[in-house]
């Protein structure tokens, strides 16, 4: 149908579906869903307008989106073990957005992971509303890579911030919630996780729940959850306790307040599918999997002699450090590694001498590699291409002048292009990749 009716459209959606096939995805936050969640994200519930919540909404016709809606609601509070789930927030920014408007006034103090050190924009980042609307505070990383707690608390005890964020976006060791519900205690602060990244593992039993201590949890649902894109919020026993009304105030953040209007009926049917999946046995593998081979990963790029942060992973996510080579270089390794067929993101890391567009370090993860079914030999293989690719790139060195630097990168691209490690790898990759496919490809 596509194909006649645009085909321009088609062909593009044909060339990305060969990208995905042909190259390793290794960007932690990416994933493939299953064909049942995209079918449900295709399906007609796009059509329909529902704003309110099942049995309330502001337009008629709605009984069976009442219906679809409470089942993904069901279905997050039996995963999660939490009493609340909002399943509405269009992606994680809204999601983070509503939880502001529910428990803060503007232009109070809130507290989160600086996104240099591995948060998030919406953590109180100054670029982004929430720095603007809140005085945010950042907490960061002790020199190890590992969480500053210290920091953390004496932070807490100076600024006295109404809500304090735990979790970030390139944090690779387990996030101490334990120890986050203490401070925030000591405060009187909200505590909110932030499980987007973790929550297929949290939901596969591999890495601690936040649920006994932080009040309120968001998390997107297209990470390691392997649903759609899309965002849930949810408030535990531990929330209902501090807030009774807190239920309330989500619901109203959400809409009318906030910043949506009619929830993406498609989208919840597809959360309300991939959370069904999340609860069969096979999940549980796929998270052990996800961690297994991450692990894999970081112990053979240790043995090659490639520095990351925190000197491992506890999770799906890994930091290369590539600053004993120079300052910036993680553009280089980005670029070079898109070419051989491996797709990451540059990074900044603990203590950067650089910048956020030009930072030293590299982010990659094992969620939608895992997804394909790649397994401890491929992770094998895997490190010894970015080893051999880390050696071309390192003596790379981004120029001091800003202004020479797209000249630069523009030379480098040229050159690493040509180079016969590129070709070789680029080869090998296209073969593993024909091994393991991606397990529901096909417009
Ligand atoms: N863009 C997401 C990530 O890559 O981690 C966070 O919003």
């Amino acid at each position: 149908m596509l194909e006649k009716s645009d085909p321009e459209i088609y062909k593009l959606i044909e060339l990305e579906e060969e990208r995905q096939s042909h190259t390793l995805e290794m960007i932690p936050s990416e994933n493939y869903p299953s064909k049942a969640v995209l079918e449900a994200l295709g399906s007609i519930l796009t059509s329909k307008y529902s704003e309110g919540y099942p049995g309330k909404r502001y337009y008629a016709g709605n009984q069976f989106i009442d219906e679809i809606e409470k089942l993904a609601i069901e279905r997050a509070k039996k995963l999660f073990g939490v009493p609340y789930a909002n399943v509405q927030p269009y992606s994680g920014s809204p999601a983070n957005l509503a939880v502001y408007l529910a428990v803060c006034d503007f232009g109070q103090t809130i507290m989160g992971q600086d996104l240099l050190a591995g948060g998030h924009l919406t953590h109180g980042w100054k670029a982004n509303l929430s720095g603007k609307l809140f005085k945010s505070v950042s907490y960061s990383l002790n020199e190890d890579g590992y969480l500053n707690l210290e920091e953390v608390r004496d932070l807490a005890k100076k600024y006295l911030p109404k809500l304090i964020w735990c979790g970030g976006t390139a944090y690779p060791r387990e996030i101490p919630f334990k120890e986050f519900a203490e401070i925030a205690e000591e405060v009187g602060a909200y505590l909110v996780a932030d499980i987007s990244h973790i929550a297929g593992l949290i939901a596969g039993g591999v890495h601690q729940s936040p649920v006994f201590f932080a009040d309120i949890i968001t998390t997107t649902t297209h990470k390691t959850l392997r649903g759609p894109r899309g965002a849930i919020i949810m408030v535990t026993e531990k929330g209902l306790r501090k807030d009774p009304e807190i239920i309330k105030k989500i619901e109203k953040a959400v809409f009318p307040s906030g910043c949506q209007g009619g929830p993406h009926n498609n989208q919840t049917a597809a959360i309300a599918v991939a959370l069904k999946e999340a609860m069969e046995p096979e999940f549980r593998n796929y998270a052990r999997q996800v961690v297994t081979n991450a692990k894999i990963l970081a112990e053979e790029l240790k043995k090659r002699g490639i520095k990351l942060v925190s000197g491992g992973t506890d999770n799906h996510l890994l930091l290369i450090d590539l600053s004993p080579f120079g300052k910036g270089l993680g553009i280089f390794l980005q670029d070079a590694l898109e070419l051989a067929g491996i797709t990451t993101n540059k990074n900044t890391v603990p203590q950067e001498k650089s910048s956020p567009f030009y930072p030293s370090g590299l982010r990659l993860g094992t969620p939608a590699i895992t997804t394909r079914g790649m397994k401890e030999e491929e992770m094998r293989k895997i490190a010894s291409w970015l080893e051999a690719i880390i050696r071309e790139i390192k003596d790379c060195s981004l120029p001091e002048e800003k202004e020479r630097r797209k000249e630069y990168l523009e030379e480098f691209r040229k050159d690493i292009r040509n180079r016969e490690v590129i070709y070789k790898i680029k080869e090998e990759i296209l073969n593993l990749t024909e091994d393991f496919p991606i397990p529901n490809l096909g417009i």
